[in-house]
């Protein structure tokens, strides 16, 4: 291959890189006792707004709407704050062992960004394990048509015109994106924590054969960490044990609010090497809302205990429906400006490409 097509498909890589790191964003957040009383605070319903509307899909948990007043204001708070999109949400039934004390799992989403293809709340009837969870899982397939288009998407089709490429499919070197996927929501009991964690790989398990898929994610407030999860315990977690699992939010992370204490309770684990290859690199983190938003830790803590935490999953540029080579994703409004910056520079690239081929044939 001669090197200005090397050259070519390098930043053809960069720039599928660049695009991925503006990415598909996937959060779970412990909402920290979210319901009446919480929802009648204005500053803090603004604030859950602002962190929620980052998130192309967010896992809430520890809702415990039992008047079911709160979670519809906060989808309309959302609405009201980012015009831009649409969201809505999918929950859970109110879990809990005991009558007094339940949660319920919601994931909230972009309904331009994702749809819901499928619901499953895990029935907790593994023979020999039965009643393993407090909180069982509610499962949901989501998929995401703006993620991972290969064909006929710009630069693609401009690069198929180009003779150094024309018998060459590029999808391959595309293959880490995926359209869809499968998440696995989990809030643990601290004090049944190994165990809990341990259970999920059986849901796991039953999930891909169910669904036939092997693209799902776990994710949650795994309360996997200090006290909860001792280090001598770990062996005996199949989730942390067993291969094909990535864990993408380390041991030394800090997901608690208060700053006298350090533990990297939430967590967000793939399951599958393509799905592995989907995550922009170093992108699993808590969102430190309170130095985001320069809140005191008092105001932090009304908000909730806990930081989200949140992953970017790889997305692809697009025609748009007009046919400029602007690039349509699903990121959020901030990055924006720099999908265009991108676009004109890779319009700009393609063309002088174009160029240095006639007057060198
Ligand atoms: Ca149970």
């Amino acid at each position: 291959m001669r090197s200005s097509s090397l050259l070519l498909l390098s930043f053809l890589v960069g720039v599928c890189d660049i695009q991925g790191a503006l990415g598909f964003r996937i959060c779970a957040f412990n909402l920290h006792h979210f319901g009446d009383s919480k929802s009648k605070k204005s500053d803090v319903m603004q604030t859950l707004t602002r962190i929620i509307a980052r998130c192309d899909v967010c896992l809430l948990q520890e809702v415990r709407d039992s008047k079911e007043k709160a979670l519809p204001q906060l989808l309309d708070s959302l609405n009201r704050y980012d015009t831009d999109h649409v969201y809505d949400a999918v929950a859970s039934e109110r879990l809990g062992r005991s009558e007094s004390y339940k949660e319920q799992y919601v994931f909230v989403y972009r309904t331009g960004a994702v749809t819901v293809t499928g619901e499953y709340q895990y029935p907790d009837d593994l023979p020999g394990d039965v009643d393993a969870f407090s909180r069982e899982p509610f499962v949901v397939r989501f998929k995401a048509p703006k993620t991972g288009e290969c064909s006929d998407t710009f630069p693609l089709k401009m690069m198929k015109i180009m003779v150094m490429f024309k018998h060459l499919s590029l999808c391959p070197l595309l293959s880490s994106v995926i359209k869809e996927f499968v998440l696995i929501p989990q809030h643990t009991t601290p004090t049944n924590t190994t165990k809990e964690l341990d259970a999920l790989y059986d849901v796991l398990q039953r999930v891909r054969k169910m669904w036939k898929t092997e693209n799902v994610m776990l994710l949650g407030d795994f309360n996997a960490d200090c006290g909860y999860l001792a280090k001598k315990n770990r062996k005996h977690v199949r989730l942390i044990t067993e291969r094909n699992l990535y864990w993408l939010i380390p041991d030394k992370t800090d997901t608690t609010v208060r700053a006298a204490t350090s533990c990297a309770y939430d967590r967000i684990v793939v399951h599958g090497e393509s799905f592995d290859r989907a995550i922009v690199p170093s992108s699993a983190k808590p969102f430190n809302f309170q130095m985001e938003y320069q809140l005191t830790e008092e105001q932090a803590l009304e908000v909730s205990d806990h930081y989200p935490v949140e992953v970017l999953l790889k997305d692809l540029p697009k025609v748009t429906s007009n046919g400029a080579s602007s690039l349509t994703l699903t990121g959020t409004q901030e990055t924006a400006n720099q999908k265009t910056t991108q676009s004109k520079f890779l319009s700009l690239f393609v063309a002088s490409h174009l160029a240095l081929q006639m007057l060198t044939q």
